[in-house]
């Protein structure tokens, strides 16, 4: 591995369950039931197709303005929660996994959908573990699309096969494969069946 490429949310850091919280909130402001396996769906998903899918769930049709307005309202919901983080919430493992990449020489990328990916890197104290940081302001292309990924492995100099993707979503780990990446699912063989290996978190897995 001369690469490693990393998803933010459900890898790095647990935002999923301010993620859950918003979108609850907004759908139910709406008069839409959203649960926890809603949520698990969106996970990887990018902001307006995940506002999309819960419309459509509600059976709702809203117009690009009060999809805009949705989901600013939904994001600032979110942001309420998530300036209250802080460097402790890092997922088990994952700042030492980031500094052993660093010590070992491996190249370090983002590959995160979120618009808020500096804001979080900032509040875990790691932007500058980074080499390259790919997030939902450089690519609009929602995963399972691999351009993310490409666009990740493209910044720090190499190709796919040199590099390997850490994931927790079923979008992400589709979007790395279809990439060509070799790919380690953070999570369960049941949840993430696609990815090449599975660990539970960062902290148990080692690099080889
Ligand atoms: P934002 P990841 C994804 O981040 C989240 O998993 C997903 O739930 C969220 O909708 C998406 O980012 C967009 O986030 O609203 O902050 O732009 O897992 O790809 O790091
Ligand atoms: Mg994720």
């Amino acid at each position: 591995m001369k690469g490693a490429i990393f998803d933010l949310d459900g890898v790095l850091v647990d935002t999923a369950k301010y993620h859950f919280q918003a979108w609850q909130r907004l759908a139910h402001s709406l008069g839409i039931e959203f649960t926890e396996d809603d949520n698990e769906a969106l996970k990887g998903v990018s902001r307006l197709e995940s506002l999309e899918r819960i419309l459509e769930k509600g059976n709702i049709e809203k117009s690009v303005e009060e999809k805009e307005e949705l989901m600013q309202l939904k994001n600032q919901w979110y942001l309420d929660l998530v300036v209250e983080m802080t460097a402790g919430e890092a997922l088990t493992g994952a700042i030492a996994f980031l500094e052993d990449c660093k010590l070992k020489g491996i190249k370090i990328a983002l590959g995160s959908s979120s618009k808020n990916a500096p804001l979080i890197l900032n509040k875990l104290n790691i932007g500058h573990l980074f080499d390259a940081v790919v997030d939902g302001n450089v690519v609009n292309l929602s995963k399972p699309d691999p351009t993310v990924f490409l666009t990740a492995a493209q910044k720090i100099g190499l190709s796919p096969e040199d590099c390997i993707v850490f994931e927790d979503a079923i979008a992400g780990v589709q979007a790395a494969k279809k990439g060509g990446f070799y790919c380690v699912g953070i999570g369960t063989k049941e949840n993430l069946p696609l990815a090449d290996e599975v660990a539970h978190s960062l902290g148990e897995y080692s690099i080889r």
